[in-house]
């Protein structure tokens, strides 16, 4: 159920905020309601009781360890991220950076198994522990879609999770690995008034729909509609959802893309994997039928997903892409 405040937390402008938890093991309709309830009012949830296996977690979570304990020489036989491999504080093609390294694969199994020879020493290993954690963010991520679909009263059911279920789904998943900071000025107070380093900067999610796992290690930050900043608390038990712009122009603006971004200010290393919900490069993404009106004309003109990436490409990481479609 949406908590009306999970956790008390004072921020820069001192004020007590509150996280939406949606328990997946509720009953329906309730479940559609509070996800569109959260969808709507915030971009952003936290899924309890969800159905991806705590060793399909853990598996991936020791793999991605193994790999970023390595020598920069060894991970660097991975890279570059370009856009798909190893990275190391460049983040996309113009010149954005962040305290962090990283991997981003293409969720696609060929593909993996191509990286997996660069990335590990038993690459069938490191595939299948990468497949069966996308197969399982895969199917999370299209329960919320069904039950966002429902919610919305779409006639087809299966309208938001059919484009991310596609064989050729353009899915990635990324794996983030924050250093620790060593600095103590920068691990104190500066972390508690949400400046200092800063990990992954401020950006909307570009695609469907985002699924977050965090090791236990704060850093993880979610701009408000109102535009307050808020931390989120770790929590390795749940995954946090996040509303993608392509979810914002299907919806016609009713659900809006969520801004975050990761502060690296712990004395702790953090480690994020992002599964992120992607349609195939050349479906079309366009206000479904149902959600526009009179009253609410389409606020986006049709574009293919393939379109959408590369303005993305040419931008940069903090930009409002999904404004270079909207219908004047
Ligand atoms: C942000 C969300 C995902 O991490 C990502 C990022 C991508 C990249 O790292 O290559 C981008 C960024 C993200 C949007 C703008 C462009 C592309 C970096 C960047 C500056 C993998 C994605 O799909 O879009």
């Amino acid at each position: 159920m949406v908590m009306p405040s999970q956790s008390r937390i004072r921020t820069k402008k001192t004020r007590a905020v509150g996280i939406p938890a949606v328990d997946l093991s509720l009953g329906r309709p309730e479940l559609s309601e509070l996800i569109l309830r959260a969808s709507e009012e915030h971009g952003f949830f936290k899924i309890t009781n969800h159905s991806v296996p705590k060793r399909t977690v853990s598996r991936l979570e020791e793999e991605a360890a193994e790999f970023f304990v390595k020598p920069m020489s060894e991970k660097q036989q991975a890279g570059p991220a370009a856009p798909f491999g190893y990275g190391c504080k460049n983040i996309g093609p113009n010149g954005d950076m962040g305290e962090l390294e990283y991997l981003l694969l293409h969720s696609d199994p060929i593909s993996i198994a191509e990286r997996s020879t660069t990335i590990c020493s038993d690459p069938s290993n490191f595939s299948s522990v990468v497949n069966d954690y996308i197969g399982s963010a895969r199917q999370l991520t299209c329960v919320i879609l069904d039950l966002l679909a429902e919610g919305l009263w779409l006639s087809d059911k299966y309208a938001l999770s059919g484009l991310v279920r596609d064989r050729q789904s353009d899915s990635l998943l990324r794996i983030n690995h924050y250093p620790p900071a060593k600095d103590v000025k920068n691990s104190g107070r500066d972390r508690d008034r949400g400046s200092g380093r800063v990990g992954f900067g401020e950006h909307s999610d570009p695609q469907i729909l985002t699924l977050l796992w965090s090791n236990d290690v704060e850093g993880l930050q979610m701009c408000q509609h109102d535009g307050l900043w808020i931390p989120v608390p770790p929590d390795p038990n749940a995954f946090y959802v996040m509303v993608g712009d392509a979810l914002q122009a299907l919806t016609n603006g009713r659900l809006k893309s969520v801004r975050h971004r990761a502060m690296a200010n712990s004395p702790k290393p953090r480690l994020s994997m992002v599964y992120f919900g992607a349609p195939r490069l050349n479906a079309w993404i366009s206000p479904l039928p149902e959600l526009v009106s009179p009253q609410s004309p389409a606020l986006y003109r049709p574009f293919t997903w393939g379109e959408y990436k590369k303005a993305m490409y040419s931008l940069r990481l903090s930009d409002s892409r999904l404004d270079l479609f909207k219908i004047q």
